[in-house]
């Protein structure tokens, strides 16, 4: 993928130029401290980044877990992400089941594929959820370095409800959580056990990103799935789980290795939480599941 860092030649285009004095955003923070942009709708022109992203032939993969019950979850996403995630640009859905026979047909336009990767389950929901990092990890040697330059990886319990393209895309990005973006650092549920890897001080920290949607280039990815697997597996053998999983490996990971891109949470949201006038998008929604009936089944 060497092509992938050259620089491209754009084509001659015609938009109108950004403003200097009118900030695109000036009700949303739109760059951390270390120079990261946080991509709000407004903040970018996917005009300019699709030809850009074309021009490179670059192929995203879609990582999605449905082990057990989840496989349920499975067409709405596929059908939805047909609809808007990637339009235009070459995507690889890597489908990760214990139940291979249930993934469902989904009519896939040119240049997209679906790769299913026969996977074993785990009894409790929230190892199923941590093990995901692991799962991801040892895909890298054997499919993702040689067929995709970027990994999105997503829950499964969602649906895509607008454009998620290549904006989104950097060496290593995390997304605001929905119930924390404007909350203050003692309001993070970051780990706070100093007996647990996943250990945030209560002076320390960024932001609050949520565990179902993160991703970057393949090496980015891999070095960050690795990172966390093991940091879980040394908790396990400690008998401590983290407060939230996964999620809270991911959060402790981020404080020490910056995103490189933030997404907002147009990107992840639940209209549980009702409407906002800063959400100009929903591209991202959760999709309502009965706990009792889903989870641990
Ligand atoms: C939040 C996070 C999730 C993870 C989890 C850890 C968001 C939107 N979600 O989700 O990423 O960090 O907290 O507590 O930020 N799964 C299966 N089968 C199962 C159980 C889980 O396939 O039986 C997979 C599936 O892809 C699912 C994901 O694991 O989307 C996370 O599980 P969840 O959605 O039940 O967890 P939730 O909603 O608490």
């Amino acid at each position: 993928f060497l092509e992938d860092l050259l620089q491209v030649k754009l084509p001659r285009m015609i938009y109108t130029k950004p403003q200097i004095l009118k900030p695109s955003r000036s009700d949303v923070l739109t760059m951390t401290p270390w120079f990261a942009p946080i991509v709000w709708e407004g903040t970018y022109n996917s005009e300019i980044l699709n030809e850009q992203f074309r021009r490179r032939n670059v192929t995203v993969g879609l990582t999605v877990f449905a082990i057990k019950k989840y496989v349920v979850f499975l067409k709405k996403f596929l059908e939805t992400a047909e609809m808007y995630f990637m339009v235009g640009h070459r995507v690889n859905y890597y489908i990760f089941t214990d139940r291979p026979e249930e993934v469902p047909e989904v009519v896939l336009k040119e240049g997209r594929k679906k790769v299913v990767l026969p996977v074993q389950n785990y009894p409790r929901w929230q190892e199923i959820s941590m093990r995901r990092m692991e799962m991801i990890s040892n895909f890298f040697q054997q499919r993702f370095i040689n067929e995709v330059s970027y990994l999105v990886c997503v829950d499964v319990d969602m649906r895509f409800n607008d454009q998620v393209g290549v904006e989104i895309l950097s060496d290593l990005f995390g997304t605001l959580h929905p119930g924390f973006y404007a909350a203050e650092r003692q309001s993070f549920t970051y780990e706070h056990r100093p007996a647990s890897q996943a250990y945030v001080p209560s002076d320390e920290g960024d932001f609050y990103y949520a565990g179902g949607f993160f991703g970057g280039t393949v090496m980015e990815v891999y070095k960050l799935t690795k990172k966390c697997h093991e940091a879980m597996m040394v908790d396990k053998a400690n008998g401590i789980e983290a407060i939230w999983h996964d999620e809270s490996h991911l959060n402790k990971y981020f404080v020490y290795h910056k995103p490189t891109k933030i997404l907002s949470p147009e990107y992840l949201w639940d209209d549980d939480m009702g409407r906002r006038e800063i959400l100009k998008k929903r591209r991202f929604l959760a999709v309502r599941k009965n706990h009792a009936a889903i989870r641990n089944k």
